[in-house]
């Protein structure tokens, strides 16, 4: 009660975006590392919760919303000393959400006989893999919870290779401090070498048992539940391993480059 009406009271004395600002300063700093750049503004924090500021009241639900949301995520995101945390079965999320930077009728069609995976970078074995070589590689599946900035979550059931098994196969430069990945909507983004050889890891194929279905990302997404949502890459078209720096689609314009722990 004591921490609604100090935010009550401050509404009244400054304008919304410094209101934002402060609040945003209070939170504690593991939390406020999923929320730098652009989402430190009205503006970001109204895209990212989905919430319209039109008056003292809906600015003060908003602030709540957003501390709520990082405190169930602080529970969720990944120790690095821990795996992060597996759910059985019966808590799938049905249906599961779509998200993309587009709607669900723009969502791009790979076409199975004409997929190839590029590889490219820091590698010994630079041969494009086709789907049913990538089918081929030990599948393994996990069934782990999704974050998104946007204020939603969402558990669901990914297969595939251990992404660490792969990187191995194409000859991998360990070392190197990226792993790249372009995709066939345009999206793009990067991860460091540790996330990438983490155990949860995976370059998936399947949801929920099916083939990746098309909003999901076929002909795949790479699934790391250490990561936020924008970290994970779907529809895949080329993966490379450097030591330059590549940002990412949400990154460029202001996310944080970890994304997650
Ligand atoms: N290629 C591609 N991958 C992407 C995105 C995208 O727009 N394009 N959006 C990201 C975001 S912000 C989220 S939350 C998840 C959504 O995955 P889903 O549709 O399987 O829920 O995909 C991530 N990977
Ligand atoms: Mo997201």
């Amino acid at each position: 009660m004591k921490k609604r009406n100090a935010i009550s009271g401050r509404i009244q004395l400054l304008d919304k975006d410094a209101i934002v600002k402060d609040a945003f300063k209070a939170m504690p700093a593991s939390a406020r590392r999923l929320f730098l750049g652009r989402a430190a503004t009205l503006g970001g924090l109204s895209m990212l919760t989905g919430c319209t500021v039109v008056d003292e009241e809906s600015a003060e639900k908003l602030l709540m919303k957003v501390s709520r949301f990082n405190d169930k995520v602080q529970g969720w995101l990944f120790d690095p000393n821990k795996l992060a945390p597996t759910y059985p079965e019966s808590m799938i999320t049905r249906p599961f959400p779509f998200n993309a930077f587009y709607g669900e009728d723009e969502v791009p069609e790979v076409d199975t006989a004409d997929y190839k995976l590029a590889i490219g970078g820091m590698v010994s074995d630079k041969h494009a893999w086709a789907l049913d070589e990538l089918y081929k590689l030990p599948q393994t599946s996990q069934i782990t919870r999704h974050i998104c900035v946007e204020g939603w979550s969402a558990v669901g059931k990914w297969g595939g290779v251990t992404f660490s098994t792969f990187l191995k196969r194409i000859g991998a430069d360990m070392s190197a401090k990226y792993v790249s990945f372009k995709c066939a909507d345009d999206y793009y983004t990067s991860i460091d070498m540790p996330t990438a050889l983490h155990p949860q890891t995976l370059l998936t194929f399947t949801y929920d048992g099916q083939t990746l279905p098309a909003k999901y990302g076929f002909p795949m997404k790479l699934r790391m539940p250490t990561k936020l949502g924008y970290k994970n890459p779907k529809h895949i078209t080329e993966i490379v391993v450097g030591n330059a720096y590549t940002g990412g689609y949400w990154e460029d314009q202001g996310y944080n480059w970890f994304g997650g722990s």
